[in-house]
């Protein structure tokens, strides 16, 4: 299962970025890819509609927000993106 949500594009320096802190972590993540979608622009907007926020990367953990590339390496440097990550991990319904 993916707790890991990144709406993302493709071309995005800051996505790329983001994707490679999960990677490092070994922590699985889904990732949208708005420029290569047909729907990107309306999953953009959702995106507005959520979060308020239109740029990617935007990086979701077990359905909670936490935002950007700097939002996230953030909550990776004050140990909140660890403690969502470890939270969720016995609660994988969706395997
Ligand atoms: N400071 C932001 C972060 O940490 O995530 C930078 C994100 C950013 O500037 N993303 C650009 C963006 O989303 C793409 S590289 N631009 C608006 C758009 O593509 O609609």
């Amino acid at each position: 299962s993916h707790r890991v949500v990144i709406f993302s594009k493709s071309y995005c320096p800051y996505c790329n970025k983001v994707k490679e802190l999960f990677r490092s972590l070994h922590v699985e993540y889904y990732a949208l890819e708005l420029d290569v979608t047909a729907d990107g622009p309306s999953i953009q907007q959702v995106l507005v509609e959520l979060t308020n926020q239109r740029t990617v990367p935007n990086v979701f953990v077990s359905g909670t927000h936490i935002g950007g590339c700097d939002a996230t390496y953030q909550a990776y440097q004050d140990g909140s993106l660890q403690k969502l990550l470890g939270d969720s991990k016995d609660a994988e319904p969706y395997d």
